[in-house]
Protein backbone atom coordinates (compact mmCIF):
# COMPACT_ATOMS: atom_id res chain seq x y z
CA UNK A 1 0.00 0.00 0.00
CA UNK A 2 1.26 3.38 -0.79
CA UNK A 3 1.36 5.86 2.49
CA UNK A 4 -1.56 8.83 1.94
CA UNK A 5 -0.83 11.62 0.24
CA UNK A 6 -2.26 15.26 0.70
CA UNK A 7 -2.33 15.88 -2.67
CA UNK A 8 -4.70 12.77 -3.11
CA UNK A 9 -8.27 13.89 -3.75
CA UNK A 10 -9.96 10.82 -1.69
CA UNK A 11 -7.74 12.32 1.12
CA UNK A 12 -8.87 15.79 0.44
CA UNK A 13 -12.69 15.08 0.16
CA UNK A 14 -12.14 13.02 3.70
CA UNK A 15 -11.01 16.01 5.87
CA UNK A 16 -12.96 18.97 5.98
CA UNK A 17 -10.12 21.32 6.89
CA UNK A 18 -8.79 20.54 3.54
CA UNK A 19 -12.08 21.54 1.34
CA UNK A 20 -13.95 24.39 3.63
CA UNK A 21 -13.62 27.92 1.80
CA UNK A 22 -13.63 30.68 4.18
CA UNK A 23 -16.77 32.10 5.69
CA UNK A 24 -17.82 35.81 6.48
CA UNK A 25 -20.31 37.45 8.18
CA UNK A 26 -22.53 40.04 5.90
CA UNK A 27 -23.11 42.65 9.06
CA UNK A 28 -25.60 45.41 8.81
CA UNK A 29 -24.96 48.83 10.74
CA UNK A 30 -27.40 51.38 12.25
CA UNK A 31 -28.16 55.08 11.25
CA UNK A 32 -30.63 57.59 11.83
CA UNK A 33 -32.44 58.25 8.64
CA UNK A 34 -33.51 54.31 7.08
CA UNK A 35 -36.63 53.98 7.90
CA UNK A 36 -36.94 50.44 9.79
CA UNK A 37 -40.00 48.70 7.78
CA UNK A 38 -37.06 49.40 4.95
CA UNK A 39 -34.49 47.27 6.68
CA UNK A 40 -36.90 44.70 7.57
CA UNK A 41 -37.98 44.55 3.36
CA UNK A 42 -33.95 44.43 2.93
CA UNK A 43 -33.33 41.09 5.24
CA UNK A 44 -36.74 39.59 3.79
CA UNK A 45 -35.90 39.86 0.47
CA UNK A 46 -32.15 39.18 0.74
CA UNK A 47 -31.44 36.61 3.39
CA UNK A 48 -34.73 34.77 2.85
CA UNK A 49 -36.04 35.85 6.85
CA UNK A 50 -39.42 35.86 7.62
CA UNK A 51 -41.16 38.70 8.99
CA UNK A 52 -40.66 37.81 12.35
CA UNK A 53 -37.09 37.23 12.60
CA UNK A 54 -36.20 40.08 9.91
CA UNK A 55 -37.89 42.76 12.49
CA UNK A 56 -35.98 41.24 15.88
CA UNK A 57 -32.90 41.56 13.39
CA UNK A 58 -33.76 45.04 12.77
CA UNK A 59 -34.21 46.03 16.26
CA UNK A 60 -30.90 44.38 17.46
CA UNK A 61 -29.00 46.24 14.74
CA UNK A 62 -31.48 49.40 15.68
CA UNK A 63 -30.74 49.05 19.60
CA UNK A 64 -26.76 48.04 19.61
CA UNK A 65 -25.25 49.37 16.51
CA UNK A 66 -24.78 46.45 14.06
CA UNK A 67 -25.92 43.01 13.89
CA UNK A 68 -25.58 39.72 11.61
CA UNK A 69 -28.00 39.04 8.58
CA UNK A 70 -26.33 35.68 7.47
CA UNK A 71 -22.86 33.55 6.99
CA UNK A 72 -21.72 32.97 3.57
CA UNK A 73 -18.57 31.95 1.14
CA UNK A 74 -16.90 35.14 0.03
CA UNK A 75 -18.89 35.41 -3.48
CA UNK A 76 -22.15 35.52 -1.74
CA UNK A 77 -21.00 37.12 1.27
CA UNK A 78 -19.65 39.76 -1.72
CA UNK A 79 -23.17 39.69 -3.55
CA UNK A 80 -25.02 40.28 -0.51
CA UNK A 81 -23.06 43.45 0.08
CA UNK A 82 -23.68 44.47 -2.83
CA UNK A 83 -27.14 43.48 -3.76
CA UNK A 84 -27.97 45.42 -0.39
CA UNK A 85 -26.12 48.44 -0.79
CA UNK A 86 -27.36 48.95 -4.78
CA UNK A 87 -31.04 48.62 -3.65
CA UNK A 88 -30.34 50.71 -0.48
CA UNK A 89 -28.79 53.40 -2.86
CA UNK A 90 -31.91 53.30 -5.36
CA UNK A 91 -34.20 54.37 -2.56
CA UNK A 92 -32.11 57.07 -1.07
CA UNK A 93 -31.57 55.42 2.25
CA UNK A 94 -27.86 55.52 3.52
CA UNK A 95 -28.22 52.28 5.07
CA UNK A 96 -24.52 50.52 5.25
CA UNK A 97 -24.03 46.91 5.18
CA UNK A 98 -20.35 45.08 5.38
CA UNK A 99 -18.67 41.87 5.73
CA UNK A 100 -16.05 40.46 7.99
CA UNK A 101 -14.41 37.00 8.54
CA UNK A 102 -16.46 34.47 10.75
N1 LIG B 1 -32.34 53.48 13.27
C1 LIG B 1 -33.30 53.45 12.16
C2 LIG B 1 -34.53 54.27 12.54
O1 LIG B 1 -34.73 54.59 13.69
C3 LIG B 1 -33.71 52.01 11.81
C4 LIG B 1 -32.57 51.19 11.32
C5 LIG B 1 -32.42 49.87 11.75
C6 LIG B 1 -31.67 51.69 10.38
C7 LIG B 1 -31.39 49.08 11.28
C8 LIG B 1 -30.62 50.90 9.90
O2 LIG B 1 -29.50 48.80 9.85
C9 LIG B 1 -30.49 49.59 10.35
N2 LIG B 1 -35.38 54.56 11.56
Amino acid sequence: NEPLREDDLSVQEADPEVKEPPLYRVILLNDDYTPMEFVVEILQTFFRMDREQATQVMLHVHTRGKGVCGVFSRDVAETKVDQVTEYAREHNHPLMCTMEPA
